[in-house]
């Protein structure tokens, strides 16, 4: 099982990844995509890199306004797994103009 990181843990690793905040247990980020069908497609492609990586982020889609939020509920809070993820989604949304 993945360990969890303290604060200080989590402070560095969420300087690596601006786009990103902290909410107690969770690390979120928005994402505006260009149109809502651009932003299903990333959507699509998250869930195959959530796949891959066995780890699954909570998804808030509204028109093109995207919310993912990344906890690893197994450990009760963060671990490197949600981190891994939060990076892999930055690529993935970069990539779709977002
Ligand atoms: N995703 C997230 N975000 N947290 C988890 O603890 C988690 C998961 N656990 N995806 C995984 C699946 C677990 O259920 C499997 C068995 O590895």
């Amino acid at each position: 099982m993945a360990d969890l990181l303290d604060d200080a843990a989590v402070t560095g690793r969420l300087k690596e990844l601006p786009n990103w905040t902290r909410d107690g247990n969770e690390i979120r980020r928005r994402v505006k995509a260009p149109s809502f069908m651009a932003g299903i497609e990333l959507v699509g492609e998250v869930a195959r890199a959530a796949e891959e990586a066995d780890h699954h982020p909570d998804i808030d889609i509204r028109w093109r306004t995207l919310t993912f939020a990344l906890s690893t509920h197994s450990a009760g809070g963060l671990t490197g797994r949600d981190f891994d993820l939060a990076a892999r989604i930055d690529a993935i949304a970069e990539r779709h103009g977002a």
